[in-house]
């Protein structure tokens, strides 16, 4: 069955991101829980700054499970990712994203790779970019297979990266990786972009999508932006995906209504 999940952000240096609660995890549990969610994503600037039995006794409490943790904090905390031309950065990186596996595993949660992937330069050219980028997912990968989590790769759009921005581009370069491990994660802001049909583009990814973020075409929960839900839910739902539908999406108005929206239209579509 598909599930529902909404984003809380821990990260004060990612302020005006598109993550939905930004008042502390009690908080977002809470409101989650009373909205009905399945699952929070989190956006946490380490893995131990969490503390993992707070954690733990929260998810409990409120039924909730941990859908996915993002790695981001690693570039924008640390100015770390995966393609940067110095080999010290670059191994930074991975162990950076292999602690935050790690963390996520903890909790059966998967690990995500979206801004950490980097961008190619004159210094370090597309080639070069996309060779340690394999690298680092099948070494990573591998690891989370160990830790019995899937790895998610992001395509991300022309402005946040210039490695693969496609799903398309996502399914080719998976099948040059040594591991099945590592699936894609399907953002629909950042498809409503780079994609010339959304729903052509889930059908041609089915079984390559481990999660998706749910959110519109201006980054506003699902319902405030004029993406036309219809035909790609039916897309989702016949490929058979089974992950998590995640509110990655900006607090606009209120990190409430942004809660509230995502999950009445995710019942909508879903339920
Ligand atoms: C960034 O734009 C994004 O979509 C995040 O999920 C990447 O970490
Ligand atoms: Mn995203």
């Amino acid at each position: 069955m598909i599930k529902s999940a909404v984003t809380i952000s821990l990260v004060d240096e990612a302020r005006g991101g598109p993550f939905v609660f930004w008042s502390g995890l009690a908080d977002a549990f809470s409101q989650a829980a009373e909205l009905g969610y399945d699952g929070i994503e989190i956006f946490a600037p380490g893995p131990d700054v969490v503390d993992r039995q707070e954690l733990a006794q929260l998810c409990e409490q409120h039924g909730l499970l941990v859908a996915a943790v993002g790695t981001g904090a690693g570039m924008v905390k640390h100015g770390l990712n995966l393609t940067d031309a110095n080999d010290d950065k670059r191994l930074r990186a991975k162990e950076f994203i292999r602690s935050m596996i790690d963390f996520g595993a903890d909790f059966s949660a998967p690990a995500i790779i979206g801004s950490m992937q980097g961008r190619w330069s004159p210094e370090v050219p597309r080639d070069r970019a996309l060779s340690y980028l394999a690298e680092s997912l099948n070494e990573l990968g591998a690891y989370a297979a160990q830790r019995g989590v899937q790895l998610l790769y992001e395509p991300l759009n022309r402005y946040e990266t210039n490695l693969l921005k496609t799903l398309g581009e996502g399914v080719q370069f998976l099948a040059t990786l040594a591991t099945a491990n590592v699936k894609l994660l399907a953002d629909l802001f950042h498809m409503n972009i780079e994609e010339s049909d959304l729903a052509a583009a889930i059908r041609q990814g089915a079984g390559n999508i481990g999660h998706i973020h749910f959110v519109d075409s201006n980054r506003q929960a699902a319902g405030r932006g004029h993406l036309d839900f219809a035909p790609i839910a039916d897309a989702i739902q016949q490929c058979g995906f089974s992950g998590y539908m995640s509110a990655e999406a900006l607090p606009v108005p209120d990190s409430r209504t942004a809660a509230e929206t995502t999950i009445s239209t995710f019942r909508r579509l879903f339920r």
